[in-house]
């Protein structure tokens, strides 16, 4: 059944004939996958119009396609859609863009309205089952390429079908998907998972040095000497923390890695129980129930957030 929403995003997709699409800064694969299989669907409906998926390009998702080089300050009167993001402050590369309306397809938590139309729903595993299902109940079209790249940012942001917000629902789309375009979809899964070998002794050096506490909170502080010495990259940490689930004795984990550049703590908690996120938020942060992020200015806020995650753990074990 086709919703309101997706009825009224379709018509104002119809009616505009230059559309943005941009998605969160530092993108991840549901980002970069739900923008890219957005614009390339919308490209497919509608061979004439403009359509243009944004933000800086990160040469290790080229795999999803190609992103769209616009000078902002040539657009005007264009709909703006934004993927996998709560909030306009996190959105990648759209200074200077005259939109005249806007749309939101996004499944984060998030109070404050900031689009003429939010498609949110924070119950699904990603923006891509999202757009999945948009695409399923409109006129949008889909083929094999826009259904690879939904079908990959929904693996890979529901980690494999592990996370809890995956459903029936999730499979019925992803089943949807397959059965729809043919997609050979075991084949796709060296575009997320293949890795190069310095990467996994990094995760060796995470495994060998994480500290955990007796309420179960592990963490670890990853230096711009220790990126270096592996040779990865300051994302790295990021991409990996969700292999650290499923272990005994951890209940949240995170990884504070320091950005010298910007003097910064970035930090990514997850967790298998406790509720993350109010901790999350209380610096300078937020996210998922169980899946945050924050930024630390000091090792002294790092070291309260830590007893403050730690206390989580405790009041969860009661
Ligand atoms: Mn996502």
């Amino acid at each position: 059944m086709t919703s309101i929403k997706e009825k009224n995003i379709y018509r104002k997709i119809k009616k505009y004939s230059t559309i943005v699409i941009a998605r969160h800064v530092g993108p991840d694969p549901d980002a970069i996958a739900s923008q890219i299989a957005l614009r390339d669907s919308i490209k497919n409906t509608f061979p004439s119009k403009n359509v243009y998926a944004i933000g800086a390009s990160v040469s290790r998702f080229k795999k999803f396609g190609s992103l769209d080089k616009i000078n902002n300050e040539s657009i005007n009167n264009c709909l703006l859609i934004i993927t996998d993001v709560p909030t306009m402050e996190r959105v990648d590369g759209i200074e200077g863009i005259k939109y005249k309306e806007s749309i939101k397809i996004d499944h984060h938590p998030c109070d404050e309205k900031v689009c003429d139309i939010e498609l949110v729903e924070e119950s699904s595993t990603s923006a891509c089952q999202i757009i999945s299902q948009l695409i399923m109940n409109t006129p949008l079209k889909l083929n094999k390429d826009i259904a690879s790249n939904l079908f990959l940012g929904i693996v890979s942001d529901s980690d494999r079908f592990l996370i809890k917000y995956t459903n029936l629902k999730t499979f019925k789309i992803v089943a949807n998907l397959i059965e729809k375009s043919e997609i050979d979809f075991t084949s796709l899964y060296d575009k997320l998972y293949e890795r190069p070998i310095n990467e996994i002794k990094f995760h060796g050096f995470i495994a060998q040095n994480l500290e955990i506490s007796k309420n179960g909170l592990a963490s670890i502080l990853i230096t711009p000497e220790i990126l270096k010495e592996y040779n990865v990259d300051a994302s790295t940490p990021s991409n990996m923390i969700n292999d650290f689930n499923y272990i005994k004795d951890i209940l949240v984990w995170t990884f504070i890695t320091l950005d010298e550049k910007n003097q910064i703590f970035k930090v990514n908690i997850r967790s298998r129980g406790p509720i993350i996120n109010d901790v999350a938020n209380s610096y300078n942060g937020g996210g998922h129930k169980f899946a945050s992020g924050a930024r630390c200015k000091t090792q002294e806020e790092v070291n309260n957030m830590l007893k403050d995650l730690d206390k989580v753990c405790k009041l969860y074990k009661k």
